[in-house]
């Protein structure tokens, strides 16, 4: 009797798995609603740190954000699935064009969330069927999460053995390196947990050495105040005076401590082809590859939006992209982007007038 409940739940599993896959997802493995018991601890101290910055809706849902249980009280299990989206040229190839702005690989293409949530939904729509055809005698709830719910897809990736938590944080998988897109279906199903991963850095320290603006108070913690994916992405106000420099040619996002680590370097990671037309979706849109410095500072509002439309983009906001392209060409030391600055710093907005000045006294500096 037991032995037949036990494969049932395997072949349950394993049907989940293989669904995951046909939807285009690289990774799909489970763990349980109680896997977690250091992070709630671990995120605490990381607020009480004041590592959140302004970020205050960390705070705000740290106890739903800390247990999937707490979030939604009937969780059993947690299916966490994983979506590569490494780049299909060399990350770091953009050392050579200042007068360019970087933009995180990771919003190139269109928007993940709504990828990864379309096919979160699939799946998790597939599950109850499933159960309901199995005839199952207690009802099979679901609910998906892709970053934007109080949960901690970090450390439930990690229980579940997508991968480990690297120095930089994010979650590393031996076989994909990090540039994984992760999403939760939690389910009231009760699914036995795979493996968690273990700690695969060693001694290596690749990342906490390469990072621009020492954004790591310790290994396996950021503090973003001080992290460039926070300053171009989530801050609304005046980028630290400080950080400026180190931001180099970056208008959206930071790459850098994934570009150096040896997990996605070695062997030359790229994305595996899927069945489902995935590698079509996060295409990356051959305008936000590389863009010219020159065309975003001169970009009206209403182009921005336009180019900007079903991508992870928006987050930054029209004015945070304007804000930091400015810094950019401060530190591209190309002088022929002056009288775009120019307008920006004899413009009305505030903001964007106290950034042009920096960046022309910057450019006026001369090469560096
Ligand atoms: C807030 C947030 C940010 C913030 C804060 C970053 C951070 N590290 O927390 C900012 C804006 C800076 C950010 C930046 C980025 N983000 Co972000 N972010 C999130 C979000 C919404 C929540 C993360 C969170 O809970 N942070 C709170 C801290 C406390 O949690 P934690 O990082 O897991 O911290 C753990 C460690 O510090 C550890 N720890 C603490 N002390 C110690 C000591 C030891 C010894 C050990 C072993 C561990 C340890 O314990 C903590 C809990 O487990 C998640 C989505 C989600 N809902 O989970 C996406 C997410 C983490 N981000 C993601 C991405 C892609 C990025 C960027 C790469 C984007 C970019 N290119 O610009 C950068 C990477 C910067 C970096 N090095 O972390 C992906 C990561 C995918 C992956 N493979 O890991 C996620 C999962 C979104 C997604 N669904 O794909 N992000
Ligand atoms: S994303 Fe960039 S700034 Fe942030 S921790 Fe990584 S290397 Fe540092
Ligand atoms: S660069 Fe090194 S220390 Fe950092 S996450 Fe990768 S393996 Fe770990």
């Amino acid at each position: 009797m037991r032995q037949d409940a036990d494969d049932k739940a395997a072949r349950l599993k394993a049907d989940i798995a293989a669904r995951a896959k046909a939807l285009g997802f690289d990774v799909c493995r489970v763990t349980s609603a109680d896997a977690i018991p250091l992070a709630g601890e671990r995120l605490a101290q990381f607020l009480k740190d004041g590592h959140h910055a302004t970020m205050a809706w960390m705070e705000e849902t740290a106890e739903r954000r800390s247990d999937p249980r707490a979030l939604w009280s009937e969780t059993r299990s947690v299916i966490m699935l994983g979506m590569n989206y490494a780049p299909d040229v060399d990350p770091l190839a953009h050392l050579d064009h200042p007068e360019q702005g970087g933009i995180s690989v990771y919003a190139r293409h269109r928007d993940y969330h709504d990828i990864i949530k379309g096919k979160l939904k699939t799946l998790a729509g597939q599950i109850v069927a499933q159960a309901r055809q199995r005839g199952s005698e207690e009802a099979v709830d679901v609910k998906v999460f892709v970053d934007t719910a109080p949960v901690m897809e970090k450390p439930l990736a990690e229980a579940a053995g997508l991968g480990w938590q690297g120095k930089h944080t994010n979650l590393v998988s031996r076989e994909l390196g990090s540039w994984l897109f992760l999403g939760a279906i939690f389910t009231t199903l009760d699914l036995s947990p795979d493996e968690p991963e273990v700690d695969h850095c060693g001694s290596c320290r690749a990342c906490l050495d390469a990072c621009p603006t020492d954004a790591f108070p310790q290994p396996y913690v950021v503090d973003a105040t001080r992290c460039l994916s926070y300053t171009t992405i989530e801050l609304r106000e005046a980028i630290p005076e400080p950080l400026r420099a180190a931001q180099g040619d970056r208008v959206f996002g930071c790459d850098v401590c994934q570009e150096v680590c040896p997990w996605n370097t070695r062997r030359g990671r790229r994305r595996p082809l899927d069945p489902a037309g995935l590698r079509a979706r996060l295409e990356p849109r051959p305008e936000w590859r590389r863009p010219a410095l020159a065309w975003l500072l001169e970009l009206s509002e209403d182009a921005w939006r336009q180019a900007t439309r079903r991508t992870a983009l928006r987050r930054a906001k029209y004015r945070g992209l304007l804000r930091n392209a400015l810094v950019a060409a401060g530190n591209s030391g190309d002088r022929s982007l002056e009288s775009l600055v120019r307008r920006h710093a004899e413009g009305d907005d505030d903001l964007l007038a106290e950034h042009a000045r920096w960046a022309l006294e910057r450019l006026e500096e001369g090469p560096r």
